[in-house]
């Protein structure tokens, strides 16, 4: 793979002992949290690959549908030749669908998950040999050196499947200004939001019934286990999901289904049954609720792209 002549890996991913210490810190917490960015080993990142192929899960297939149908006007919109840089490089279709229609100059993935990222990215130099392809293995949920782009370079950042709902509202517009900056003036930025809906529909999403999304949950469980040496018991959790009307979120726990304890670096914590971990929020928006929270960092909205059953939003933004 590291043959091809336009494909480079930058490996800066979070060493075990951040992924230790975050663990040490939420499980003290009240109430206990795991972030979400903890989801995403190679594991973790084929089973939400398997999520995105569910029947319930209509976030992916409705955001590659916006991609294919509007694909001229998109390019039209982003500028072609561009440096494209994806934050948490997801489905590959996604990445095709623009790399088609955008013909950039160069492509610059982003994602924690590196096993996942090297096969993607590296699919995708050996695809498109034209394109320049640097892939950094990072938590881009903190600042990070980008690889170098040429100052000149038209800046186009693709933000696909909502991720920026997996960010609280204290942190999104932190993350916003960040990727702000990272776009620049005559840049854009490509960004896909998932919409508020009918409860019923969002609930189904993240309880789909071949149980992939449980699996996901649980992986963390599991990596606690084999990379942090956590003495716990998997089946002792079960995968619980429920939007929060109120907060307008899906919210993802996994709860003791028994009392139970898990240990790790020599410190214990107990579980009575029903308490639970809580390890994703997926904020959900209205389109002038989105558009309204990224003019406060700065952004200006271009053009907003809906299904006409108002599931998914991709929104073209500049600064
Ligand atoms: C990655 N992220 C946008 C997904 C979401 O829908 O919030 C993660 C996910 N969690 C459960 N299912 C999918």
């Amino acid at each position: 793979m590291s043959a091809l002549p336009n494909f480079e890996l930058h490996d800066l991913k979070p060493a075990v002992a951040d992924f230790r210490r975050e663990v040490l810190a939420g499980l003290a917490a009240t109430p206990r949290r795991i972030a979400p960015k903890f989801f995403y080993d190679a594991a973790g990142s084929h089973l939400f690959d398997a999520i995105t192929q569910q029947p319930e899960y209509y976030p992916t297939r409705t955001e590659i549908g916006l991609l294919r149908g509007h694909g001229v006007e998109i390019a039209e919109r982003l500028g072609r030749q561009a440096a494209l840089i994806e934050l948490g490089s997801g489905s590959d279709i996604k990445i095709r669908c623009l790399l088609d229609a955008l013909r950039p100059a160069e492509y610059l993935p982003l994602d924690i998950s590196l096993d996942h990222l090297r096969e993607s990215a590296s699919g995708i130099a050996r695809d498109y040999p034209q394109v320049r392809v640097r892939a950094t293995c990072v938590d881009y949920t903190r600042e990070f050196p980008l690889p170098p782009i040429a100052p000149e370079a038209h800046r186009v950042v693709f933000y696909p499947g909502s991720s920026v709902g997996n960010f609280e509202p204290s942190d999104v517009r932190d993350l916003l200004r960040w990727v702000a900056g990272m776009v620049g003036p005559g840049g854009r930025l490509l960004i896909g939001v998932d919409l508020k809906k009918d409860p019923a529909r969002l609930h189904a999403a993240y309880n789909d019934a071949a149980g992939v999304t449980a699996a996901f949950n649980g992986n963390v469980l599991t990596r606690m286990a084999t990379e942090l040496g956590a003495k716990l018991k998997v089946e002792d959790f079960a995968h619980h999901a429920f939007y929060n009307e109120a907060l307008g979120r899906i919210e993802m726990h996994l709860r003791a289904l028994r009392a139970t304890s898990i240990e790790i670096a020599g410190q214990r914590f107990d579980f009575a049954e029903g308490e639970g971990i809580h390890t994703e929020n997926s904020y959900k928006y209205c389109e002038e609720e989105f558009g309204a929270l990224a003019a406060s960092v700065g952004f200006v909205t271009e053009q907003v792209w809906c299904d006409a059953d108002r599931l998914f939003s991709v929104h073209c933004l500049r600064v």
